[in-house]
């Protein structure tokens, strides 16, 4: 890196690591710095702020911005640094009560009106035997990389608290991949990389709720196949590439060649798999602040909302997705959510795609 860039970057932000654990970095406006002057700064030189973020390998904590409050618009630019479109989410399979009114590249997650998602339930123990709170996979559930139901799928999520729940509730885990995927034995990776996930959109009745009638749905919102090793296009890393619950096709899935269903061959395996990924030892457990802005890499890392008692608290988080570069698989290929055959973007998925049982992940 260039002196000239480390200098610049210092007069603009602070940048320490994440404590405790082998990825992700928190970032800071340095005093008297506003968004609005670095976002002049970073689009100018965006390698100021991407090189930071992959190398904490794709996760930044982005403290104190509390302009975007007032300035919904500063969230859109900052993301369109992170990659080549801002999606808009009139344009992908969004219901309208979940999008912001003045800027449709902004999706809400509330318990407020007009989205009113209810956050997923508690964990069963809510602790684990440690006194910690649980993160592992199956004891927590709702771990998922965003809208996998779509190729190519988003590359960067920024997630912004607008208004988080107090301290111990309505936390954001996530989860590195590519720890993850070094950390297996040769022969499970050498298993898993020729193997595709079959990824499903929420609510079309493919969920791990065996025995239910599979929904028909149009051609764009059929399940996807994606890899469950990808390797990520700027890092050139391998990366553990899976969801699980209402994210993954459990009527021809989860594993594309594998025995379908919630108790076949590729359920064992998407178990042994989501199981090792969520161990302590790969994941952070955020504590949201009011205007904190955390930035992941979908490609490489998972996530999962715990849950908050939405009785007593408003919670209100912006969302914004990126992409435009998916990585080689994916070259040159349509969007997969694009009616082709003029079919209605949301044609049929009504009510049912937001069954609460479905609703731990977006
Ligand atoms: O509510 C949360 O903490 C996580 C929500 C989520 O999965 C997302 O915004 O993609
Ligand atoms: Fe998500």
């Amino acid at each position: 890196m260039a002196a000239s860039t480390d200098t610049k970057r210092q007069e603009l932000i602070t940048c320490e690591r994440l404590d405790g654990i082998g990825f992700g970095v928190s970032v800071r406006l340095q005093t008297g710095q506003t968004l609005g002057h670095a976002l002049a700064e970073f689009r100018s030189c965006p390698e100021l702020l991407l090189d930071v973020f992959y190398e904490a390998g794709g996760l930044m904590v982005f403290e104190g911005l509390e302009s975007i409050v007032e300035a919904p618009h500063e969230l859109v630019e900052i993301s369109s640094l992170f990659g080549s479109e801002v999606e808009n989410y009139e344009q992908t399979l969004t219901p309208k009560h979940m999008i912001h009114e003045q800027i449709p590249q902004i999706l809400l997650l509330s318990n407020l009106p007009p989205c009113e998602r209810k956050p997923p339930p508690q964990p069963q123990p809510a602790r684990t035997a440690t006194g910690d709170l649980p993160v592992q996979f199956p004891h927590r559930r709702g771990w998922h990389t965003d809208q996998s139901f779509r190729r190519p799928p988003p590359d960067i999520s920024l997630f912004y608290a607008v208004e988080p729940v107090p301290r111990g509730q309505g936390q954001t885990l996530f989860a590195d991949g590519v720890s993850a995927y070094e950390a297996l034995p040769e022969a499970t990776r050498n298993r898993i990389e020729p193997l595709n996930g079959l990824h499903a959109l929420l609510g079309t009745g493919r969920s791990v709720r065996a025995g239910e009638p599979v929904t028909p749905v149009e051609d764009h919102q059929r399940s996807q196949p994606q890899p469950l090793v990808r390797k990520h296009p700027v890092t050139g890393k391998s990366a553990l590439y899976s969801c699980e619950s209402g994210q993954m096709d459990w009527h021809d899935g989860p594993i594309v060649g594998l025995q379908p269903g919630v108790v076949g061959d590729g359920a064992a395996l998407l178990y042994e798999l989501m199981t090792h990924y969520t161990q302590p030892a790969f994941t952070y457990v955020h504590e949201w602040r009011r205007h904190d802005l955390v930035i992941y890499d979908n490609r490489c890392l998972i996530h999962a909302a715990t849950w908050y008692d939405s009785d007593r608290h408003a919670r209100l988080m912006w969302r914004t997705t990126v992409g435009g570069n998916p990585g080689g698989e994916y070259q040159g290929e349509e969007k997969s959510w694009i009616p082709r055959d003029g079919a209605e973007l949301l044609h049929g998925l009504g009510e049912a795609r937001w069954d609460p049982a479905e609703k731990t992940s977006v």
